[in-house]
């Protein structure tokens, strides 16, 4: 529901911010949370996020999570001597009244951190960008490959295949707004389901124990990095999802978005390409961050989990679909449907390239 800018004022006012609210604006365009910029009549900035409780169910520790994280981030900034840690790592603020990171007024769940001034996201990058992304997304796995506090899964078995593929059988069975009876829905139904065994090779390995699972970042979109105007990665934003998963989460969600020629919704599927440009100098940077722990399983099924990720998220936004459009914000009534035909495109333009994607794996050191 949308409140009033009276209302947003008087829940930053229930934070431990400086000065007084000036104004309160819509930021970003995330699909799960409700997301502003506040600026206060000092210098200060905020960011003042409305957590989608209905999809976070356990806010106490997903915001525990997030303060663990970001502690644990910041002492290794601190202890490398690294300048403007405010810049490289999320703050987020306490209650006036209490040190907890959110506030739940009502049935609604508020958080607030500090906004970080000239610096940008993007829904592209080059392959320079991408070098970058990839040494910094390696880089955070790296830096929290020495966390010994454990982290809870703020959304259970997120990125475990079997599950989604679950899920997706589970919405067609009921088929609740009659959207199977669309033949190319139907069809849309078995081209993924003829995936599907190779696609949940993931969980098959991690029950054999030959695939290990790290605190990964688990939504690395393109978008989730933050870059200085000199273009020097900053930091990685959007923290809900952090959590044990495979690696593949975060090289494979990364590429979805990064190597995808067009949009994740984009209508017209001639426009999306897989670009290996992208890919190889994504895969150099973030081979470089983590080849102190990564295993050899984990590196020969990079290509997998760049297949992997166009395919779930393909599998998820047409469980939503099919689901009447319950999960993902939408724009227009197909909005799911073309999102799941562009993720399809993107998922056989990547497939058709595992081979040259293994060779170049192969000629790193
Ligand atoms: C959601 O809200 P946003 O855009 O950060 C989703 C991701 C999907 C993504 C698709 C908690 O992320 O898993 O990859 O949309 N987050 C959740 O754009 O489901
Ligand atoms: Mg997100």
């Amino acid at each position: 529901m949308m409140k009033s800018q009276e209302e947003l004022f008087s829940i930053v006012g229930r934070f431990a911010v400086k000065g007084h609210v000036r104004s309160v604006e819509p930021l970003g365009n995330g699909l799960i949370n409700d997301t502003f910029k506040v600026c206060m009549d000092g210098d200060e900035q905020y960011v003042l996020q409305r957590i989608n409780h209905l999809i976070f169910t356990d806010v106490d520790l997903l915001q525990h999570n997030i303060e663990v994280v970001t502690a644990h981030l910041r002492r290794k900034l601190e202890s490398a001597g690294e300048a403007d840690i405010d810049r490289k790592v999320l703050r987020f603020i306490p209650l006036s009244d209490s040190p907890k990171t959110y506030l739940k007024d009502g049935d609604a769940y508020w958080r607030i951190s500090v906004f970080i001034p000239d610096a940008y996201t993007y829904e592209t990058v080059d392959p320079e960008f991408s070098y970058y992304a990839g040494k910094a997304f390696g880089r955070f796995e790296a830096d929290l490959a020495d966390l010994d506090e454990p982290l809870g899964e703020t959304i259970p078995d997120f990125h475990n295949m079997e599950l989604r593929d679950r899920q997706l059988k589970e919405a067609i069975a009921a088929d609740p707004v009659g959207r199977m009876s669309d033949p190319e829905v139907r069809e849309i139904a078995e081209y993924l389901a003829a995936y599907s065994h190779q696609m949940c090779k993931a969980e098959r390995m991690y029950r054999e124990g030959t695939l290990p699972k790290r605190i990964c970042h688990c939504d690395t979109k393109v978008n989730n990095m933050m870059f200085d105007a000199d273009g020097n990665v900053l930091c990685v934003i959007d923290l809900d999802t952090v959590m044990p998963s495979f690696v593949f989460s975060d090289f494979g969600d990364f590429l979805r978005t990064a190597a995808n020629t067009a949009p994740e919704d984009e209508p017209d599927t001639d426009k999306i390409a897989f670009r290996m440009d992208i890919f190889k100098a994504f895969a150099k940077g973030y081979i470089e961050s983590t080849s102190v722990f990564l295993t050899p399983v984990e590196r020969e099924n990079l290509p997998y989990a760049a297949c992997l990720f166009p395919y779930m998220q393909a599998v998820r936004f047409f469980a939503d679909y099919i689901n009447g459009d319950t999960y993902y914000k939408i724009k227009y009534p197909e909005h799911n449907l073309v999102r799941t035909r562009a993720q399809i495109k993107l998922f056989k333009e990547a497939l058709s390239k595992t081979g040259e994607m293994k060779s170049y794996l192969d000629s790193l050191d």
